[in-house]
């Protein structure tokens, strides 16, 4: 009786466990920005509870994202990196917030004079 209540409670453990990989999704595009500062902006404003994991990599501009698929659409993520001012390969960033970015971080600019 014992053994059958802790298979039970197993079974129960890995149904669980396989429903909750099952909402999250792993996708990638591009973000663009220039150094750490940018870095720090785009994964800091996908530090909510629908996404799991967010990482940028300087050198690609590719974003890593582990989200909740049913808790949140990749525009919705890509709208909130576009509202802190980074492009992104489907919303650009508005003029007035991407001006006030820190000069290091106008990668507008710096596509220009390369
Ligand atoms: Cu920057």
């Amino acid at each position: 009786m014992k053994n059958l209540l802790s298979i039970a409670v197993l079974f129960l453990f890995f149904t669980t466990l396989s429903i909750a990989q099952d909402k999250v999704a792993e996708t990638e595009f591009k973000v663009f920005g220039n150094c750490n500062m940018c870095k720090n902006r785009i994964e800091k404003t996908l530090k909510i509870k629908e996404v799991k994991l967010a990482k940028w990599d300087k050198k690609s501009k590719v974003l890593k994202v582990a989200y909740l698929k049913d808790e949140i659409t990749i525009d919705s993520l890509k709208h909130r990196i576009a509202e802190v001012g980074h492009d992104t390969d489907k919303f650009k960033a508005a003029d007035s917030v991407y001006v006030k970015l820190p000069n290091c971080c106008l990668y507008r600019d710096s596509e220009n004079t390369h």
